[in-house]
């Protein structure tokens, strides 16, 4: 938008008078905060009243993206570069003695979601509003996102994320476009001239009232919807029921029952516990969800029959999968439609998305629980099931059970949600190349064989914008010195860096950039934890969730072996290093939370052991999400992808890491894979087993965990300084780590990896000595990180999946 610095001085001042009830020089910086808040949002208004008036007098196809996360982060810098009013903002506040770093410090984290799939939800957010994309985000407003994360005598302790404890100034409820969601009671049914009608009766309504908040694209006048549901007591069950037979104590608890649907986020990340309150939310987001479009839809003046040609619903893993239900359910007992009519219009609907093939993160719900909680669903699950299995029989596996069963959407009294959402939709996609392979060859052979052409790839990305343009400012504004601006639109432009590989003041400006942000993370490290690292020392950065699957523990494992090296030989020449961690563990996953543990008492003990000289450092950083990410990354020369082989669907740190010049230390698992084909194998760094290796031992079951550290004897000393005396606590504080690893042999192959992860690390040491050769691999990695871009991906699904607005860009 235009605007100069005087006129937006003037509104500030005029917002913090009208809003705050204050002026400039009395005005705290939250005062500031919010005014500046409330006047971007008018800033907005004006183009998100036009996109919306735009999209229904085009009757444009709309696409809804069912999500039970969005991982947004801060909202007001990257609105800020949308709009294209970030410098002028900057230099006006710096007229008046306010820093927009500090202001932005304010604003509390948007963190409703756990991880990957939470915050990829959010990248696609920004790409399809910057593309031009007619896609809107559906999700639950959760009054606390996930928890807080604070170490205390090394051990993690979860705290409640009140976000919403203050004002959140981006959002606008929406009371008047509540919907009622429906829970349990019975269904009667009844027959007139031969058609049945369900009637839904004694069931508990509750309120999901909308709350709006505008996605702004980049620089393109368009501004779609992320509308989160909150779940509110109906007022006349609240006041008559309770209140008016006198039950007042009573009234409240009935209110907070009802509230407790949107509450909180479950802090598990590809983990699923099958609770009932968890049930209640997804059929919350998705009941909520699909009336609102229904009414949406509504105002066009449409024919339901074309329900499809002008909306596709994606959801987002099976968390959503209940949509499919729910529309069939709207469609039959509300418009009146048929079975096969209904049926049509759903699959044509709704496409899915499959993040993962670990079985524990399969939803699986039990029959009666799910029946009692959703009567009417649960019989139009069960009739999606008899017919599904019907044609089996009659298709393709006539008398074969076995196959039928294997296949079925209910069986053994549970409710496959993956079954579900592959037979009633009409696109199924994996997020990376191998995850996608491994769907159709392993998980889901079934289903491919029988449905191979709903099956396909769209590889993730991230947001270049917040995850490069916001996060690093610097490199940012060489890469637009270097070869313009283009790259903010089209990311695939970066390419143009890589004839700069050799140009020795180009890396000599990389490089520099590179210290500041490490600069910058040290003083950060040095605040928050007191502790006192190298700017100048490798920085390698291991920042995700805590999982098995993940291996934190081989980076441990690592530095106890370097650790041990620089006891036995102080003289030993290694290049100086600080490993950094970050992440949380959910809040009954032990063994993640115990190695939380081990990474702080290793950090305890190395960083005060003089013998070492400094030459290794540890820091657990507190707290990780999107805003301490966005510090992290910048920071980093190396970046650990180091999962067990064919455990990670895709990874999205891994990208945001390269797109920051990081060098990338990996296994070949998930969008690893396609990393190392954009870069070329001499810019990255791979060890560790191969999807083939690994299924082969994995499936023939040869491998030995305890053979294998009874010959390695680094392995060998490391298990028993896990054991006692070495760490000062209980001797048997690490035992399930021990335990895992012997015992229950090495599930996730750490041990198996150790030797090849250790070669690996010398590579990088060697590497790093000489800069001018890591600098440029650095800028390979960059200049060739476009096609990760979330603006990619999303075009991909615009005209692969959703068959809205052709892409007229190039990617
Ligand atoms: C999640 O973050 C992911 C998968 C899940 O499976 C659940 C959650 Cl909460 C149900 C992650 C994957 O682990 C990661 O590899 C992937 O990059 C990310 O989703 C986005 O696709």
């Amino acid at each position: 938008m235009r605007l100069s610095k005087n006129k937006f001085k003037e509104d500030l001042i005029k917002k913090l008078e009208k809003e705050r009830a204050t002026n400039i020089d009395e005005a705290s910086e939250l005062d500031i905060y919010y005014a500046l808040g409330s006047l971007i949002r008018d800033y907005i208004a004006e183009n998100w009243l036009r996109t919306n008036e735009e999209y229904i007098k085009n009757a444009k196809k709309q696409v809804y993206y069912f999500s039970m996360e969005f991982l947004m982060g801060k909202l007001l810098v990257n609105n800020l570069m949308n709009l294209g009013i970030k410098h002028i903002c900057e230099e006006a506040l710096k007229e008046l003695n306010m820093d927009l770093d500090k202001i932005e410090e304010l604003e509390k984290d948007q963190g409703l979601g756990n991880g990957g799939l939470g915050r990829l939800a959010a990248c696609f957010m920004d790409s399809m509003a910057s593309i031009g994309v007619p896609g809107h985000g559906c999700g639950i407003r959760y009054r606390y996102g996930l928890f807080e994360q604070r170490i205390i005598d090394g051990y993690q302790v979860e705290f409640p994320d009140k976000w919403l404890q203050n004002k959140n100034v981006w959002e606008i409820r929406r009371k008047e476009r509540a919907v009622e969601v429906k829970f349990g009671g019975n269904v009667r049914v009844i027959e007139e001239n031969g058609k049945l009608d369900f009637i839904h009766e004694n069931y508990e309504s509750i309120l999901a009232v909308p709350y709006d908040t505008p996605v702004v694209g980049y620089k393109n006048k368009l501004v779609n919807t992320l509308r989160l549901f909150s779940a509110e007591a109906i007022k006349k069950d609240f006041d008559f029921s309770y209140f008016n037979r006198g039950q007042y104590m009573k009234a409240f608890e009935y209110k907070h029952s009802v509230e407790a649907i949107s509450e909180v986020l479950y802090p598990n990340d590809a983990f699923e516990a099958g609770r009932n309150l968890r049930l209640k939310q997804e059929y919350f987001l998705v009941s909520a969800g699909i009336q609102s479009i229904m009414r949406t839809y509504k105002r066009l003046g449409k024919s339901i029959d074309d329900f499809h040609e002008y909306i596709a619903i994606h959801i987002n893993d099976t968390h959503p999968a209940l949509a499919i239900p729910e529309l069939m359910r709207i469609l039959m007992d509300e418009e009146g439609l048929g079975w096969d009519e209904a049926w049509r219009i759903t699959t044509n609907t709704i496409s899915y998305t499959n993040h993962t093939i670990m079985s524990e993160a399969l939803e699986k719900w039990d029959v009666d629980m799910f029946k009692n909680l959703l009567p009417r669903i649960y019989m139009i699950v069960d009739e999606i099931n008899e017919r599904f299995c019907r044609e089996l029989w009659n298709n393709k596996y006539h008398g074969d059970f076995e196959k039928i069963c294997q296949m079925a959407v209910i069986a053994h009294n549970e409710i496959r949600m993956a079954h579900l959402a592959i037979v009633g939709s009409h696109s199924i996609n994996g997020v990376a190349k191998l995850h996608t392979e491994l769907l159709k060859k392993q998980e889901l052979k079934e289903f491919y064989q029988y449905y191979s052409y709903k099956f396909n790839n769209k590889t993730n990305g991230i947001s270049h914008r917040r995850w490069l343009l916001k996060a690093n400012p610097e490199l940012s504004k060489l890469i637009n010195d270097t070869i313009g601006k283009g790259w903010i639109n089209l990311p695939n432009q970066l390419s143009k860096l890589l004839k700069y590989k050799d140009d020795p003041v180009f890396k000599e400006k990389v490089h520099e950039i590179k210290q500041k942000n490490k600069i910058k993370l040290a003083n950060m490290i040095r605040e928050k934890h007191g502790i006192e690292v190298d700017p100048n020392s490798i920085f390698d950065i291991h920042a995700k969730r805590l999982h098995e699957y993940k291996r934190q523990l081989l980076n441990v494992f690592h530095i106890m072996n370097l650790y041990n090296k620089l006891i036995e030989n102080p003289e030993l020449d290694i290049y100086p290093r600080t490993f950094i961690f970050g992440g949380k563990a959910a809040s009954s996953y032990f063994m993640a939370k115990q190695v939380i543990k081990l990474i702080n008492t290793l950090a305890y003990k190395v960083n005060n052991d003089k013998r070492i000289k400094d030459k290794i450092k540890i820091v657990f950083m507190e707290n990780y999400g999107v805003t301490l990410a966005e510090h992290m990354i910048p920071a980093a020369n190396v970046s650990e992808q180091i999962s067990t082989t064919t455990k990670e669907a895709s990874g999205t740190g891994n990208m945001k890491f390269m797109m920051n010049g990081a060098i990338t230390i990996a296994t070949l698992d998930g969008a690893n894979i396609d990393i190392k084909n954009a870069v070329g194998e001499e810019n990255i760094v791979i060890f560790g087993l191969n999807e083939k290796e690994f299924l082969e031992l994995y499936r023939n079951g040869t491998y030995n965990s305890i053979e294998l550290c009874n010959t390695d004897i680094r392995l060998k000393k490391i298990l028993n300084q896990l054991r006692g005396g070495f760490f000062p606590v209980k001797d048997d504080e690490f035992s399930i780590i021990y335990h895992s690893l012997t015992k229950h042999n090495d599930e996730f192959f750490v041990l198996k990896d150790f030797d090849s992860y250790v070669k690996a690390q010398e590579r990088i040491d060697k590497l790093y000595r000489n800069i001018s050769k890591w600098t440029e691999m650095s800028i390979v990695n960059i200049g060739s990180s476009g096609i990760f871009s979330s603006d990619r991906t999303i075009c991909e699904y615009a005209t692969g999946i959703w068959k809205t607005n052709l892409c007229d860009r190039h990617y």
